[in-house]
């Protein structure tokens, strides 16, 4: 093979090496097969010595002339691959003005810290006051001032979480807010008490975390018929209707005498929304809380005379509350965090 023939076959292997690089470095690497150090066409030059002092220029001419051939392949395929690059790059960050704006989403409270605020506002107008006390609270608050003593057999009605080695217990109710308040204040006293409760309790209408709230009216002369009467008035300001049934069922707790319990008529219809018996569908009612007339022994351990002053107190689940209110059937769904649900409630 002559000389030109060589040049001819290395300038269409580099041809074809060169077209087929996808990237600058693959074309540099191709690049080096031909004019790097070890090249083709630079073992060519490195060959001239050997040649005739006739042969050289021609030869030489010749090889520099493909080398330059080889060249300006490798340019123009660099300016091919950089502005194909280039392309993509652009294409990756392009705007497209039309398409609509991204909002941030607006955040709703949870349903039930709305019904919490509706409570709060609708005692309020009763003349009620909002009192806090702690979620983590000591054994003697939580059951002994309310006459829940030890080995009682009520304590293992709200069986809850204890702190390890100590007298703490994760409040099972909100009742322990009485007798805090009732050591700080004289009467009258009239509060209610929203909170989180805790109890190892897990159904669809029972949660271990929950809500309560509960009230005390403490006041000469206040009955059971005044727990009534504030818990109908209640309920009818809080489900906006007149004909809210409700009823009393004797039951037992330590702290009050009489004791009752309130339950609420809820119709399984296609609402399942609160409705009166009387309208048709199947009807049945869920506890909605506790009640009762102060215990007289309760007021004396906070140093309160029982025999001037009377009271009532009650507590009620307001998770229950929002279940009767939303018609949800199922309490669980609150505390999911599924914003699918909670969206609901915006
Ligand atoms: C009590 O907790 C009493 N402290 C109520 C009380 C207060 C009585 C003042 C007398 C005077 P009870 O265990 O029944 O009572 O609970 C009250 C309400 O809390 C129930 O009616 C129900 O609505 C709600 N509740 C109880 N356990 C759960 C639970 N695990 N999940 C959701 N709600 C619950």
């Amino acid at each position: 093979m002559d000389l030109m023939e060589q040049l001819e076959k290395i300038f269409s292997e580099a041809q074809e090496a060169v077209a087929s690089t996808g990237s600058v470095a693959e074309l540099e690497q191709a690049k080096a097969r031909f004019l790097g150090k070890a090249g083709s066409l630079t073992e060519l030059l490195k060959g001239l010595g050997k040649l005739s002092a006739q042969e050289r220029p021609r030869a030489g001419a010749a090889i520099n002339q493909a080398k330059s051939r080889v060249e300006a392949l490798v340019q123009s395929r660099r300016d091919a691959i950089v502005a194909r690059e280039l392309d993509a790059k652009l294409a990756g960050e392009a705007i497209d003005v039309t398409l609509p704006g991204r909002r941030q989403g607006a955040g709703g409270l949870h349903p039930i810290a709305r019904v919490q605020e509706r409570v709060e506002k609708l005692f309020a107008t009763m003349g009620f006051s909002v009192a806090d006390g702690p979620e983590i609270e000591n054994d003697f608050y939580n059951f002994t001032a309310l006459r829940v003593f030890p080995n009682h057999p009520s304590r293992s009605m709200q069986d809850t979480f204890y702190v390890a080695g100590s007298e703490l217990v994760l409040r099972t109710h909100t009742s322990p807010v009485q007798i805090r308040y009732m050591e700080a204040h004289e009467p009258p006293v009239r509060i209610i008490c929203p909170g989180r409760v805790y109890r190892v309790d897990h159904d669809a209408t029972h949660s271990p975390m929950f809500h309560q709230v509960e009230g005390l009216w403490v006041d000469e002369g206040i009955s059971l018929a005044d727990l009534k009467g504030t818990l109908a008035q209640f309920l009818r300001a809080f489900f906006e209707r007149d004909d809210i049934a409700i009823r009393f069922r004797p039951s037992y707790f330590p702290f009050v005498e009489p004791g009752v319990e309130v339950d609420m008529a809820w119709p399984r219809n296609e609402s399942t929304k609160p409705d009166s018996p009387r309208e048709g569908g199947e009807t049945r009612y869920l506890e909605i809380g506790g009640a009762g007339v102060v215990h007289p022994d309760v007021l004396r351990n906070v140093k309160i005379d029982p025999g001037k002053y009377s009271g009532f107190a009650f507590g009620i689940g307001l998770d229950r509350l929002a279940m009767l209110k939303y018609g949800v059937d199922d309490l669980r769904l609150f505390f999911e965090n599924d914003l699918k649900f909670l969206g609901q409630f915006r």
